[in-house]
């Protein structure tokens, strides 16, 4: 006989909703005052982008915002993350104001709030202003001050009505796709950029904290959200686990530690050697500022071998065989159980958000009009199944994000991968709650997810 499922409860005021980022839903690029980012620059140079592919409609969300919302609202949403675009607030990264930019988001929030959504606003979201790159970009400390300029500006203007502050989205990302491999913009390939650029996001988030504690009411919580894995070494050699412990220290600690610790990891500055950007103890007192939340954005492990061909950290990243994969990474939802008791046990932030969990899914509409997305909703349930063994197990987890509510611009993939909850036709815009989006409501209406193992 099958067990009956077990409903496994979360806490009363727990926050359920779904992320996404302007670049990768607005549309609207250069409308209402908007300047140039740079990945407005970056999409239209030949062979960076599947297929050609822009965000410069994307899924027309600049529009359709309203819609948006209501569709927030059908899936019970209680909070909503969303990026602001810096080129709508300030057009050129630094000076004037485009006072229109700023409406759009006040408009936004003031829309979600009437339908009990909570705003989770992040401020930099990878599409930097063109301008502050012709200037140098993140590996310039400049960069760092001007963000901290515009976090202010923002705070002052929205933060009445904003409880989730977010200040950058995965500065991995931001430095080692933008300035080293150069997959993303501004597609740098430069070893030297990338860490300069890694140390200036870590020290324009330390400031924009600042800005926002002194623009924004106390009750306001403010966070960052750090893309994190667990590292596993591909075999028990002792070469392999050397690789993953060096790997661990670039895509982990390099944040975490400078974060909550308040210095960089010794085995990151011993690796990297000279090329380690010289770093005042100014700083790094700047960038340990005391957070309310740190939020996981949490798709897979990494299992890393030794590399000898891999520049300074000697160790590459693998698909292991007999694995259930996505169409871009390995399912591994006990990762997440895995990554947040290390985070919780070696860093003690105050509390922690789930802010992106989701699955590329090569979704579409069947002649009925549905979408039936099971692997998703397979995927969802193992990692909420896995963040309620965290819950259980002391982790002050506070809320968990959706990565997408829609079907959205993957970057360099361009539109091939579908994230979201809701399908978008990207001829039409139309959208369709897929299957996952209702089962998803259904969590959020029990406050709870059936463990069905
Ligand atoms: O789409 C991205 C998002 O912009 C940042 N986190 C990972 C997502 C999926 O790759």
């Amino acid at each position: 006989m099958m067990k009956p499922a077990r409903l496994l409860k979360f806490p009363p005021d727990f926050l359920w909703g779904a992320a996404t980022s302007a670049y990768q839903i607005e549309g609207a690029w250069n409308e209402d005052g908007k300047g140039a980012s740079i990945w407005d620059t970056f999409c239209r140079q030949p062979g960076k982008i599947y297929r050609g592919q822009t965000g410069e409609t994307a899924v027309d969300h600049y529009h359709r915002y309203k819609e948006d919302a209501a569709l927030m609202a059908e899936l019970g949403l209680k909070a909503y993350r969303f990026s602001i675009a810096w080129t709508r607030v300030q057009p050129e990264g630094s000076g004037r104001v485009n006072q229109k930019g700023l409406d759009f988001y006040s408009t936004l929030i003031d829309e979600l709030l009437q339908r009990g959504i909570q705003p989770v606003p992040t401020l930099f979201h990878y599409d930097l202003p063109q301008a502050l790159q012709d200037a140098g970009g993140w590996p310039q400390r400049e960069t760092a001050l001007r963000f901290a300029e515009y976090a202010g500006l923002v705070g002052r203007a929205l933060g009445d009505r904003v409880p989730y502050w977010i200040t950058h989205n995965e500065p991995f990302v931001t430095a080692m796709a933008g300035y080293f491999s150069g997959e993303h913009a501004p597609g740098i390939q430069d070893p030297l950029q990338a860490l300069r650029a890694t140390h200036h996001l870590l020290l324009s988030h330390g400031l924009a904290v600042q800005a926002l504690r002194a623009a924004v009411p106390e009750s306001a919580q403010i966070g960052i959200a750090l893309n994190l894995s667990p590292v596993h070494p591909a075999s028990d050699e002792k070469n392999d686990q050397m690789a993953a412990a060096a790997f661990d220290a670039v895509l982990n600690r390099a944040f975490l530690e400078p974060i909550f610790l308040g210095q960089y990891p010794l085995q990151l500055v011993a690796m990297l050697g000279p090329l380690f950007p010289e770093v005042s103890q100014e700083d790094l007192t700047t960038i340990a500022q005391p957070l309310d939340f740190l939020g996981v954005n949490y798709y897979s492990r990494a299992v890393v071998r030794h590399d000898p061909n891999f520049p300074l950290i000697q160790a590459a990243q693998v698909m292991p065989p007999g694995r259930e994969y996505s169409m871009m990474w390995e399912i591994y939802p006990e990762g997440l159980y895995e990554l947040l008791t290390r985070v919780w046990q070696d860093y003690r932030p105050k509390r922690v958000f789930i802010t992106e969990n989701g699955v590329p899914v090569p979704d579409d509409l069947d002649a009925d009009g549905q979408v039936r997305d099971e692997r998703r909703v397979r995927y969802l349930r193992a990692h909420l199944v896995q963040t309620h063994r965290a819950l259980e197990a002391g982790v002050p987890l506070i809320g968990y994000l959706v990565w997408s509510l829609l079907d959205n611009f993957e970057w360099a993939l361009g539109y091939r991968m579908r994230f979201g909850l809701t399908f978008v036709d990207f001829e039409t815009q139309q959208r369709t709650i897929k299957q996952s989006g209702r089962w998803f409501a259904g969590v959020i209406a029990q406050n709870g997810v059936e463990d069905d193992a």
